[in-house]
């Protein structure tokens, strides 16, 4: 692919994933503080779909590029799907994800087997050149874990057990992750689905 692809984040455990899953492509891809476009965008969506879209056309009215972005979040069923698409902001943006991550498994105290499952969810928007919008999305399942385990990944990667893999999150190698997570899977599908929608237009 000829274009270049602009990603509308300003998470650095986000674009690392990102950089990886797309390194294929055959195309540059750049943060939106590389592209230097780094518009006050404000997430006031309804959904993931909906705040990814936000983001994406926000950065792309500075660029003109191909610009994708992520909205993502961990939806706990026990809770009602909080934190849902106020995952970043929950209990405050600053709040260390170690007290985040504590008092969401405080939160399940009771909570047995299946009462604990819960997901990252993941939507991406893609802003074309000529201002079409896709967007593909995606969820990686698990279950609440008892105690956080696990340093890699960010945010609550420490407290979503995978069942398949007997482990959290954070204890998955970057490449496990990524061909299981919710963000890997949306990437992969909209890959497919920006390809196509080039060839048409070219
Ligand atoms: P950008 O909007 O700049 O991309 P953000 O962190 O604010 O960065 P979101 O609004 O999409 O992004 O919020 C996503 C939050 O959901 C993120 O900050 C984490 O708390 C959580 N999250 C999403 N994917 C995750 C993952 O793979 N592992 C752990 N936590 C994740």
């Amino acid at each position: 692919m000829k274009h270049r692809i602009v990603f509308a984040t300003g998470n650095a455990g986000k674009m690392r994933e990102i950089r990886m899953i797309l390194g294929d492509l055959g195309c540059e891809v750049v943060s939106m503080k590389e592209a230097g476009a780094e518009p006050e965008i404000v997430e006031d969506g309804k959904s993931f779909a909906e705040n990814a879209e936000i983001k994406a056309r926000a950065v792309w009215k500075c660029t003109g590029d191909i610009v994708l972005a992520d909205d993502s979040g961990l939806v706990v069923d026990y809770i009602g799907g909080e934190p849902g698409i106020y995952s970043a902001r929950y209990m405050g943006e600053d709040t260390s994800y170690e007290i985040k991550n504590r008092n969401i498994i405080e939160r399940l105290a009771g909570a047995q087997g299946q009462e604990r499952s819960a997901r990252f969810q993941c939507n991406i928007a893609a802003v074309l050149p000529d201002g079409r919008v896709l967007h593909t999305e995606a969820v990686m399942e698990g279950l609440i874990a008892e105690q956080p385990a696990g340093s890699g990944g960010f945010g609550y990667d420490p407290i979503l057990y995978i069942p398949e893999f007997g482990r959290t999150s954070a204890e998955l190698t970057i490449e496990q992750k990524n061909k299981i997570s919710h963000r890997g899977k949306a990437l992969e599908a909209m890959k497919e689905v920006l390809k196509k929608a080039l060839e048409e237009e070219s």
